[in-house]
C-alpha cells in the first residue's frame, strides 16, 4: 500500500473533520491552534505532501520558495484565496484547491444581517439599553432609515453576490450589481437586477453598496477615496468580502465627516487590526470575520477540504482547484 500522504494542517479545524484526516492522512495537527509565523510555514511545506493553511496564513513566494520536492497541494480552508500566490504555486506545479459554495448562504446571511443592522441601527440600540440609559420610547426616537424600496448596489455578482440579491429582494430593496461580465439573463431576469457596466456610475445611484469580489491586485481598493466620494451622503457600505478592497482609512474618514450614512464592516484591511477610529463611530457595525462562522460551514468546508486531498491522492483532479486565471 502507497504510504499516507503527510499532510500539515495550519489551524484548528472542527474535531469531526480532524479525527477524519487523522485516518486517512499523516495527518499534523495545530493542536493549541496559534496562528503560524512564516518560519513555521516554511518549517510545514518542508515536510508536507499537502498543506491545510487557512486566511491567516500568508502563503507567499517566500514561503513557496521553501516548499520540499514533495509538496504538491496546498488544500485552502475557505474560499477566498488572496494570501496564496498562485502564480508561484503554478510554476513550482502545486496545486492551489479551496472550498466553494458551502459559506456562500451563511456569508449571505451576515452580509444581509448587516445591510439590516446598520440602517435600522440594531447594534446601537442594543448598546444604549445595556448602558442603563435608555430613557424610553418616542416617536422620534433613534430612527433609522429603511431598507425596503431602496436601491442595493451589489459589487460581485458570483454565488455570494447571488445569494445575497435573493435576500435583499425578498425584503424590497431593488437589485443593482457591477461584475466583470453580466450574468446570464435568467438570473438577471430572476432577481430583476439591473447591470451597471460602469462601477462609478453605479454607485452614484445607490443607498447601500454591499462588496462581493475576490480581493486580487484589479480589486485592491476597488472602492477608493475616489470611488467612495461618488456615494450619495445617505448611503451605507457593507463589507463581507475581503479588508483590501475598501480603502479603510478614506472611509473612516468619510464615515467621520458625514459623507456616509454607515457601514457594516465583517472584514477589515489589517486584520485583526481596526482602525481605532472605526470604534468610536456609532453608525458602524463591527464584526470580527464571522461571515462563513457556523458549526454547519466549517464541517462542510473542512468536508471539501477532505475531498479536495482524498482525490488528489487517488491521483484524479480535485473538484476544487484554482487558477490565477480565474480571477
Ligand atoms: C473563512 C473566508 O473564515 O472562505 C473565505 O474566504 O474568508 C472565510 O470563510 C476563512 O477564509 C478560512 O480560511
Amino acid at each position: 500500500p502507497h504510504k499516507k500522504p503527510v499532510v500539515v494542517v495550519s489551524r484548528k479545524l472542527p474535531d469531526a473533520i480532524e479525527t477524519r484526516m487523522m485516518e486517512l492522512f499523516d495527518t499534523r495537527l495545530n493542536v493549541d491552534d496559534h496562528p503560524m509565523t512564516k518560519a513555521e510555514l516554511i518549517e510545514a511545506v518542508k515536510v508536507a505532501d499537502v498543506l491545510v493553511p487557512t486566511v491567516t496564513d500568508r502563503i507567499d513566494a517566500g514561503v513557496l520558495s521553501q516548499a520540499g520536492p514533495n509538496l504538491k497541494l496546498v488544500a485552502n480552508f475557505g474560499t477566498g484565496v488572496d494570501h496564496i500566490d498562485l502564480a508561484t504555486a503554478r510554476s513550482r506545479g502545486i496545486i492551489v484547491t479551496n472550498t466553494p459554495g458551502v459559506l456562500t448562504e451563511d456569508t449571505a446571511d451576515m452580509a444581509m444581517a448587516l445591510i439590516l443592522s446598520v440602517p435600522r441601527r440594531i447594534a446601537e440600540g442594543e448598546r444604549l439599553i445595556r448602558s442603563g440609559d435608555w430613557k424610553g420610547w418616542s416617536p422620534t426616537f433613534m430612527l433609522g432609515h429603511r431598507i425596503w424600496g431602496k436601491r442595493l448596489g451589489i459589487i460581485g455578482m458570483g454565488r455570494i453576490g447571488q445569494a445575497v440579491a435573493r435576500r435583499a429582494k425578498a425584503f424590497g430593496m431593488s437589485i443593482h450589481y457591477h461584475n466583470r461580465k453580466r450574468v446570464h439573463p435568467d438570473i438577471e431576469g430572476e432577481l430583476e437586477a439591473t447591470y451597471w457596466e460602469s462601477l462609478d456610475q453605479m454607485l452614484a445611484r445607490m443607498d447601500v453598496v454591499t462588496v462581493h469580489c475576490p480581493h486580487t491586485p484589479a480589486t485592491f481598493h476597488l472602492l477608493s477615496a475616489r470611488r467612495l466620494e461618488l456615494l450619495p451622503k445617505h448611503a451605507y457600505v457593507v463589507n463581507t468580502a475581503r479588508g483590501e478592497i475598501v480603502d479603510e482609512n478614506a472611509l473612516t474618514r468619510m464615515l467621520i465627516r458625514g459623507d456616509l450614512a454607515g457601514a457594516g464592516l465583517d472584514v477589515f484591511e489589517h486584520e485583526p487590526a481596526v482602525n481605532p477610529k472605526l470604534l468610536a463611530l456609532d453608525n458602524v457595525v463591527l464584526l470580527p470575520h464571522l461571515g462563513s462562522a457556523t458549526i454547519e460551514g466549517r464541517i462542510d468546508m473542512g468536508e471539501k477540504v477532505l475531498v479536495n486531498i482524498k482525490t488528489f491522492a487517488d491521483g484524479h483532479q480535485p473538484p476544487d482547484r484554482v487558477l490565477a486565471s480565474m480571477f
